[in-house]
């Protein structure tokens, strides 16, 4: 049987929100407007120094902006500029032709372009440090810190051997920020820290970061600017994606697998079609027998301190507390419309079914990813193309860590299996969710 039945999992997503909401209502730093219908507040302007009018929202407006003196519905998420759905397979290539941006209309100019240098593939990104208020849960916003107004940050996925070139603003009125990629760097001027190459990058400047893509696997940026726990708190985060190349693991193949026997022609095989199979920039349509298709996704675990104690209140996958829990707005009853609400993930059971995993929460040392009524691979930030464990329903994970989940639910009943941190206190707080398995 899954997990839960729809009633029941709404039901219970809907009070652990309510409970949530009501324990932050009064904290300062948060502003509550849809679940009590009340007036906007401007409290993370008043904390920050950050005015309302700096808030990046001419990109479509925010969650503060446009909802003066609406009254919302209960348990529905209002703001409109980030999708937690849409973001879960939003892959960005550099790619300016090919721009997947069009759940909201939003459109920023984040893919610059693709091309050739020296023989070497360019992707170009421009990332724009930027405040931002964020819904972090229902009516509920945070005076987040962030590259291109979300959190997290833009997916970048490049291929093994690309250069990947940033064009960075910073578009704050009175904070320095950088960039900092968890990448091989050969150039210690490129780190993105504030102490080398072109230091922190102050209010109205730019720069040029380029780092090389590798080694092959799945990838953590983020500001590495002082107070450091308070900028990458605040949301200044994103993931690289760099997908290994085939050709390169078939000449190496040691270099991407935990294995230590010899490397016979089958095991040769066995990883170069694994390869094939991550690559979704020049083997796109490369899928494993047994599959009818490959679905990736991404999730970054983070948590937000709305009353800054330095404890965090609010726990999530993609920063939305419940966004992949059932709820009584879901899809079934025709209300379901991307950045409107919440429910489940689909998987589609038949599909091979990876999920990039990330731990960005500050404050608390540790969180962890528990499935429902199945186990799965876990190959440690993405670089082996064999599993490292196998067979666990539980992965603790420390702040920067990351891995690849590879889950098979193809011999389940359809119907919803929860997924969620299991230190309890996240949980409750935000961070539960469901895969809904279909046909
Ligand atoms: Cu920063």
């Amino acid at each position: 049987m899954p997990s839960m039945n729809e009633d029941d999992a709404a039901s219970m997503t809907e009070q652990l929100e309510n409970r949530l909401v009501d324990s932050i209502e009064d904290h300062e730093g948060v502003s509550r407007r849809s679940v009590l219908g009340g007036l906007a507040l401007a409290g993370g302007s008043a904390i920050t120094g950050i005015g309302a009018a700096q808030s990046g929202n001419e990109s479509g407006g925010n969650a503060t902006s446009g909802h003066d003196a609406s009254f919302g519905t209960p348990g529905k998420y209002t703001e409109k500029n980030f999708d937690p759905h849409g973001y879960l397979r939003e892959f960005n290539t550099g790619d300016s032709t090919n721009k997947r941006d069009a759940i909201f209309g939003k459109k920023d100019d984040l893919n610059a372009g693709v091309s050739e240098e020296n023989g070497q593939t360019v992707r170009e990104f421009n990332l724009i440090a930027v405040p931002q208020e964020i819904e972090i849960a229902p009516g509920v916003t945070f005076p987040s810190w962030t590259y291109n107004g979300q959190v997290p940050a833009p997916t970048l996925r490049v291929e093994e051997g690309d250069l990947i070139r940033i064009n960075f603003t910073n578009a704050f009125a009175d904070m320095a920020h950088t960039i900092h990629p968890h990448v091989q760097n050969l150039n210690p001027a490129m780190d993105g820290v504030p102490q080398n190459g072109p230091g922190a990058i102050k209010p109205g400047e730019t720069f040029t970061y380029e780092w090389q893509a590798r080694p092959a696997g799945t990838h953590l940026y983020h500001c590495h600017m002082l107070p450091l726990k308070a900028h990458i708190h605040r949301g200044m985060y994103g993931t690289i994606i760099i997908d290994p190349k085939p050709e390169k693991v078939r000449e190496n193949p040691r270099d991407y697998i935990d294995y230590h026997g010899p490397i016979t022609d089958e095991v040769r095989e066995m990883a170069v079609e694994r390869a094939k199979s991550r690559n979704m920039i020049s083997h796109a349509d490369y899928v494993p027998d047994g599959y009818d298709d490959i679905d990736e996704m991404v999730m970054m675990m983070n948590g937000f301190d709305t009353n800054f104690d330095a404890d965090n209140e609010v726990y999530a996958a993609n920063t939305r507390a419940f966004a992949y829990a059932p709820a009584t707005t879901h899809k079934y009853e025709g209300e379901w419309e991307g950045g409107k609400t919440k429910h489940p993930i689909e998987i589609k059971k038949n599909n091979l079914q990876r999920v990039h995993v990330i731990q960005t929460l500050e404050y608390d040392f540790v969180n962890s990813f528990h499935t429902h009524s199945q186990f799965f691979d876990y190959y440690d930030a993405g670089t082996t193309l064999f599993p490292n464990r196998s067979t666990i329903d539980t992965v603790m994970m420390c702040q920067a860590q990351r891995g690849l989940f590879e889950i098979d639910y193809s011999d389940h009943q359809p119907g919803l299996y929860m997924f969620h941190g299991h230190q309890s206190e996240f949980a409750e707080q935000g961070w539960m969710s469901f895969f809904e398995v279909t046909e």
